[in-house]
């Protein structure tokens, strides 16, 4: 008999100024590609599918929420919902090109405030301006380098299903390296916030073990172990029983969610 397929929740959200398309583009990719897609109380469309990931099919309960364009970025860094989502389409207009400056807010706070999920921007409303998609996609990449932006079109379905897919088979990848909503342990939150206190300087294996109670050598470096899989934190030998580690970006991000 073959392994069951995994089955995986993911959460992406849709930010970005208020009328730039964030619920339109909900709906066309719920109506365009699911039949089963309805949309929930509160903006959120939800769907079953199989999702091919590196490791295989995986089931996937898709929910997607709109985070309203009436509040502002600073809110959005401070907002505990975004701690369980798993990707984010960052949405602009082509016809505003308020919408796209508002973006180089929006994506930082968005970007921390899930801990670092994968994200990209959308350009939408070609149908309209087509001809503004080259300058704003070169907006996009001196402002927003590593971020990847398409254009599309809520209104005809351009560009709008290759967009999601291409976050959600990303928001997979995200999902299935991370044991069920982040895999930090209590020891490991401890670590965690440990080495962001610290920096730079970061924090040795001796240290480790007089600052986390109730775990021993072994428990110690497994834990790290896991830190350093999900890539919150680097790790330095000195010899067989001796390691300093240090906080990485993502670590950074990932330490102040724990510690909420
Ligand atoms: N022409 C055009 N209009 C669009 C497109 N997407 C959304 N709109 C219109 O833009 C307005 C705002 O859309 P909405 O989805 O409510 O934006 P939200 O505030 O970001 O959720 C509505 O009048 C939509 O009909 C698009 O791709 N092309
Ligand atoms: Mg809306």
């Amino acid at each position: 008999m073959p392994p069951p397929i995994p089955r995986r929740e993911v959460r992406l959200s849709i930010i970005g100024e208020a009328e730039v398309g964030k619920t339109s583009l909900a709906r066309r990719y719920a109506h365009g590609t699911l039949d089963e897609g309805h949309e929930g109380p509160l903006g959120e469309v939800t769907s079953v599918l199989q999702v091919q990931s590196t490791e295989g099919p995986v089931e996937v309960l898709l929910a997607v929420f709109e985070y309203p364009g009436s509040r502002t970025p600073a809110e959005a860094a401070d907002e505990p919902a975004f701690r369980n989502k798993h990707g984010f389409l960052a949405v602009a207009d082509l016809m505003s090109r308020r919408s796209l400056d508002a973006l180089k807010e929006w994506v930082p706070a968005v970007a921390k405030a899930t801990g670092g999920a994968p994200h990209r921007v959308f350009l939408n409303k070609s149908d309209v301006v087509p001809e503004r998609a080259g300058s704003f996609l070169r907006w996009v990449q001196a402002n927003l380098p590593g971020v990847p932006g398409s254009v599309g079109s809520a209104r005809t379905g351009e560009g709008v299903l290759e967009a999601f897919d291409a976050l959600l088979l990303e928001a997979v990848a995200h999902v299935i390296g991370q044991p069920d909503d982040l895999a930090v342990s209590e020891s490991g939150a401890i670590i965690l916030r440990y080495a962001a206190k610290r920096g730079t300087t970061g924090v040795t294996l001796k240290e480790l073990l007089r600052i986390v109670r109730g775990q021993d050598f072994q428990g110690i470096v497994a834990e790290v172990d896991v830190l350093v899989h999900l890539g919150l934190v680097a790790r330095e030998d000195f010899g067989p029983a001796s390691f300093r580690i240090t906080i990485t970006e993502r670590g950074e991000s990932v330490a102040q969610w724990v510690a909420a």
